[in-house]
This record gives C-alpha cells, structure tokens and sequence, in this order.
C-alpha cells in the first residue's frame, strides 16, 4: 500500500509546517496529542483483519509490577504506594511476525512520517536495533488490562486499530510526579489509584494515531469488559541509532529474545 493512501493527508497534511507545529504545541502543552482518523478507512479495516490473522502468534505475558517499574522498595510498607501491586496482561505480536507488506511497515519506514513524529517530539527518532521490539500489536482481550503505571520511556507512538466495546479506557492524568526532580508524587498517586481523583479518560478512535508522554503521568488501560479485543499498535523508537531492548524486557513482553 503507498503511504500516501494509509495516512488520511487531507485530514492531517503532515508535510505542513504548519501542522505540525500546532502538533508540537498540543503535545508541549499537554503531554498528549491524539490524531483522530490519522489511517484511513481502508487502511483500519485491512489492518483489523490483519491483527486477526497474526493473533495465533501473539505471546500473552502476564505481569505483577508497581507503578514506578521497580523492584519494591523494603523499607517501606507492603501497602505504601511505592511498593502497592498493579496487573498487567495482554498479547503481542512482534516485529518479525507482521507481514513484510504490511501498511504497518510501510508507515514506520516511511521517511515523511519519521520526520513528521522528529518535528512534533522535537527528537531524532531511530528503529530498534534488534528484530522484536520496532512495531508491536498488542492485544487486550476480555478481562485483560494493563495496570497503573508510569513509562520508562519519554514517549510513546500508538495506532488504534481496533476499540473495545466496553472497558479498554486508557485512563491518565499528567504531572503526577517528576521523575528529572525526584517528586514521586505519592500522595496524588495513591489518589488516582484508590479512586479518590479522577484520572482523565483519553478518547482514541479507530485509525487514530496518539503520541503520550508518559513518564510523568499516572496512566492504565482499564480491563476490557466486551468480546471485541481492544488492538493496539505500539510504533516503538529511539532517540539513538542501535538501541536493542534489554534482554529481559524482551523475555517478559514477548518470550523469546531472538
Ligand atoms: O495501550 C495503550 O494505549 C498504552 C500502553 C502503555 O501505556 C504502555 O505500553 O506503556
Ligand atoms: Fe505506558
């Protein structure tokens, strides 16, 4: 498929200054950028089919983490926010499984569209160095979830492919901690997640494309409550030419490292 008929140019003209522009300042702004109806019609409905047809190779990982990603702290409390046990499960297929012509690859390798994301991240963006961890789908089926969490990661690329019915809500609310000062944030944390603040729901259709920046924002999917698997398309860079993902990472999300 020819780039220009996966992305929606009309809607959103990527090769405009200034369009991108106002990209970059939405994203500076808020820490979150959602493109609605980025891929066209066509494009979505072909890569719904094509996550079906590749969802028998899907590794699904069942993880126990808190929301900080680190072993737990000894010095504290079972219970303290720092230490509080999240769940994560879903399904992924890896780079090297997706079709070599897959709109999915033509979009990620596509030189327009790597120097769209270097101008809104205001980052040169390279791909991983190893053969799993570039573009991942990831599959949230019924009663799956990914835990309360902040990223390792500035940021993070995702294509909406598929929405649940019900459930699958990617809840989030931004500056909860600082992690460049060292404000864990523990108190609005522990907030979010005992319910007594209300995180914002992040509204992504279909074709839409999302940038997030997630190191410093409280953010989850909640479980998926319907049938139909909330499929999500992770477009995964560095901002470093050879960056492999470590070797663990690699063992937990997708079971194999090669
Ligand atoms: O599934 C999503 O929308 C976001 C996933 C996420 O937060 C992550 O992989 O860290
Ligand atoms: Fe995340």
């Amino acid at each position: 498929m020819n780039p220009e008929n996966i992305v929606n140019l009309k809607l959103h003209p990527i090769h405009d200054r200034r369009f991108t522009k106002s990209c970059k300042a939405q994203l500076d702004r808020t820490g979150v950028l959602v493109i609605e109806n980025f891929l066209s019609s066509d494009t979505v409905l072909f890569l719904q089919g094509e996550a079906r047809d590749v969802r028998p190779l899907a590794f699904f990982c069942h993880q126990n983490h808190n929301v900080y990603l680190l072993d737990s702290d000894p010095s504290l409390p079972k219970g303290h926010v720092r230490n509080l046990e999240q769940v994560s499960d879903k399904g992924c297929v890896t780079h090297d499984q997706i079709p070599d012509d897959s709109p999915l690859r033509t979009l990620y390798e596509w030189p327009d569209f790597r120097v769209f994301l270097e101008s809104v991240l205001n980052v040169p963006v390279f791909p991983y160095a190893d053969t799993l961890s570039s573009i991942n789908i990831n599959y949230y089926e019924k009663g799956l979830q990914l835990g309360w969490h902040y990223d390792n990661a500035s940021f993070a690329i995702t294509l909406m492919v598929q929405a649940a019915e019900e459930g699958g809500e990617f809840e989030y609310l931004e500056k909860v901690r600082n992690q460049e000062t060292g404000e864990q944030g523990y108190t609005d944390t522990e907030a979010v997640i005992k319910g007594s603040l209300k995180p914002k729901k992040l509204k992504m259709g279909e074709g839409a494309l999302v940038l997030f920046r997630g190191r410093n924002s409280l953010h989850r999917v909640a479980p998926v409550a319907s049938e139909r698997a909330r499929i999500l398309v992770t477009l995964n860079f560095n901002t470093e030419p050879g960056v492999m993902l470590s070797e663990l990472a690699r063992m937990t999300f997708f079971g194999r490292i090669v």
